[in-house]
């Protein structure tokens, strides 16, 4: 069964926060910030919730925007995720390291492309750029991608 999940990205150009993950799903990679929407939660609801618990940061809905759509499907493990994307433009607090993540900021132009999931590098560009796109990508496992699909769309 395919299962909804939030990836929230604080941009303030030139920079954009990403944080370490430290445990779980895609340990060591940088990521932004994001999890599975809960029973009873709009998927908006659920972005501001895991901006808190994995980065400490205040959000407020208005200042989070959907900008991707992405599936993915993991083969090794029958896993299906729909990934609802948002761009942050502003937030209150400090980023704080949680649990599951060490947040650090970086220069657009150094994002640490190596060190995060292999569809990162396709679609990041696009959210630095302001463009909202939709993609698939088929993976054997968490090293091997198999597919993709990317497209960019005007509105989602
Ligand atoms: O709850 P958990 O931390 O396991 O949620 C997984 C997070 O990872 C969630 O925010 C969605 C995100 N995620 C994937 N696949 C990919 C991917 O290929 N690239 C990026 N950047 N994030 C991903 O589940």
């Amino acid at each position: 069964m395919k299962k909804i999940y939030t990836l929230s990205i604080p941009y303030k150009h030139p920079q954009v926060l990403l944080g370490m993950k430290k445990r779980g799903f895609g340990a060591g990679r940088w990521n932004g910030f994001g999890g599975k929407v809960k029973e009873g939660e709009t998927i908006e609801t659920a972005a501001c919730r895991e901006l808190k618990e994995e980065a400490g940061i205040d959000v407020k809905e208005k200042e989070i925007e959907k900008v991707g759509i992405l599936d993915f499907e993991i083969r090794s493990d029958s896993k299906f995720l729909e990934v609802h994307v948002f761009r942050v433009h502003d937030f209150e607090g400090e980023p704080v390291e949680s649990e599951e993540m060490k947040p650090q900021w970086f220069n657009v132009n150094e994002a640490p492309f190596d060190v995060m999931w292999l569809d990162d590098k396709y679609w990041f560009p696009l959210l630095f750029q302001r463009k909202k796109f939709k993609g698939r990508f088929l993976f054997e496992d968490d090293t091997k991608l198999l597919d993709k699909q990317l497209i960019e769309v005007t509105s989602l």
